[in-house]
């Protein structure tokens, strides 16, 4: 096949939990694709995002951050992420140069020397730091690691500082190939992944401690109604009873909020009118129950199979 030098191949994002990595897709595919947070471990599925132009096709393939797991949501978390590298034409390795260098980054980079994957590492949080010398170190430490490293860039994922840069040497270390989605796909997941990562997001935003952590979402029905309001029952999962009240809040006013939030994203994106009715149930140990898990991370199941 004939590909006329157009280019194409699949990019992994790989790093610790609450590096980046997921707000570096959203400015790279300039509009907001996957969710972002302040809490680490925000991503908790693989999520291709597709940028299409004339000349090449990027998928960014989002990952959950690489940690060491305490719950089985973890594992499957970090399963999810080692997996998603395979098979990928280029890694972006990103580390924080705010946080420092920790056990996951040189986990990290450990799995990503194994990969043999051409990779770009990343140094993301640059507008934070003055310290040369911190980065510098951090730069080398890493790069003594996985010896697969063909470049480095110091960026920001925030302000944008050199993603220019880094967009035109991903395009460089594209092979040439096919299109591998349609040009108008964004994300190869489907309306009810996206649409429960919305409402978890305002949860992540909205609560603090372990409630973010303890929540997960499932869309129970989704349907287009016929006069064209899109209407979504949501369940909201807690795993204790304690937990319920702080989700719905003083007269329902936290589980209104994080309604509101998300119906405008959801309207937003989908370009209709939302219903949106929200539940909150307690599922007691969710985060250790495979079969639930099976059911919220369904979207990786086929992924953790080798
Ligand atoms: N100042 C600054 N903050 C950043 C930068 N990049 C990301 N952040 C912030 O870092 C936090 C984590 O960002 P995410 O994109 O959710 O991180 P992630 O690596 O996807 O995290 P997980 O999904 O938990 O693995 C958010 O509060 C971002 O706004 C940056 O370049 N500069
Ligand atoms: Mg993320």
């Amino acid at each position: 096949m004939e590909n006329n030098g157009f280019k194409s191949g699949f990019v992994a994002l790989a790093g610790k939990p609450n590096v980046g990595k997921s707000t570096l897709i959203n400015a790279l595919m300039g509009q907001k694709v996957v969710i972002v947070s302040d809490k680490p471990q925000t991503t908790r599925n693989r999520v291709n995002c597709i940028l299409t132009e004339d000349h090449y096709q990027i998928v960014f393939v989002d990952t959950p951050g690489i940690h060491k797991p305490i719950r089985k949501i973890g594992e499957y978390m970090v399963n999810i992420a080692i997996n998603a590298l395979k098979g990928v034409d280029l890694i972006l390795f990103i580390i924080d140069t705010k946080d420092g260098l920790r056990n996951s980054d040189l986990r990290v980079a450990e799995i990503v020397d194994k990969s043999k994957i051409p990779t770009i590492l990343l140094v993301n949080k640059v507008d934070l730091i003055k310290d040369k010398e911190k980065i510098n170190l951090m730069t080398e430490k890493i790069q003594s690691l996985s010896s697969n490293i063909v470049k480095t860039i110091e960026i920001s994922a925030l302000t944008g500082k050199n993603l220019s840069e880094l967009k035109q040497s991903i395009i460089d270390l594209l092979p040439e190939g096919p299109q591998y989605y349609p040009e108008d796909m964004i994300t190869d997941k489907p309306s009810r992944f996206i649409i429960s990562e919305l409402i978890r997001e305002k949860i992540f935003h909205l609560t603090k401690e372990e409630i973010p952590h303890s929540s997960g979402v499932v869309i129970e029905e989704l349907k287009e109604r016929e006069n064209g309001v899109l209407y979504v029952r949501a369940e909201i999962y807690v795993e204790k009873k304690s937990q319920k009240p702080i989700i719905i809040g003083k007269n329902g006013s936290m589980i209104k909020k994080i309604g509101q939030l998300a119906r405008q994203d959801i309207e937003e994106l989908f370009e209709r009118k939302v219903y949106l009715d929200l539940y909150v149930k307690v599922r007691d140990k969710w985060r250790d129950n495979e079969n639930i898990l099976n059911n919220i991370m369904e979207y990786k199941v086929e992924e953790i199979k080798d």
